[in-house]
């Protein structure tokens, strides 16, 4: 999608701080990290949200949580870790191409707010 800043970002259009890319998956730092460690995965080809994901288009998704595992891994989050996907506006979604937050190095509460 031309106007979506996260395709942006996916094309290399707008810089971010990479952690992870392949063909189909990039993750980068949040810029408004809400933990010690706050990177976004996504997938490159634009979805808009956990509600946009279909029989079609789900590999993707199990992929993500692939990435997700190894980067947990990879950046040291041995005392737990949390995925969160915001899908709508109610929800708190404020960029409408479907993003998982990996958050960790710090403890959390539950449920969240
Ligand atoms: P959500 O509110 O769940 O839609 O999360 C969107 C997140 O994206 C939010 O934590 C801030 C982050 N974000 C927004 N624009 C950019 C950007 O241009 N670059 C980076 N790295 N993060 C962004």
């Amino acid at each position: 999608m031309s106007d979506c800043i996260f395709c942006k970002i996916a094309a290399g259009e707008i810089p971010s701080k990479k952690a992870y890319e392949d063909e189909t998956v990039m993750a980068f730092y949040d810029l408004e990290p809400q933990a010690p460690v706050h990177v976004l995965v996504i997938p490159k080809a634009h979805m808009q949200s956990a509600a946009s994901v279909t029989p079609e288009n789900s590999a993707v998704v199990a992929h993500i949580f692939e990435v997700i595992a190894r980067l947990a891994q990879e950046l040291g989050l041995k005392e737990g870790f949390r995925v969160v996907t915001n899908s709508g506006v109610s929800a708190g979604q404020s960029v409408p191409h479907l993003h998982f937050h990996l958050l960790g190095g710090r403890d959390f509460t539950w449920p969240p707010g």
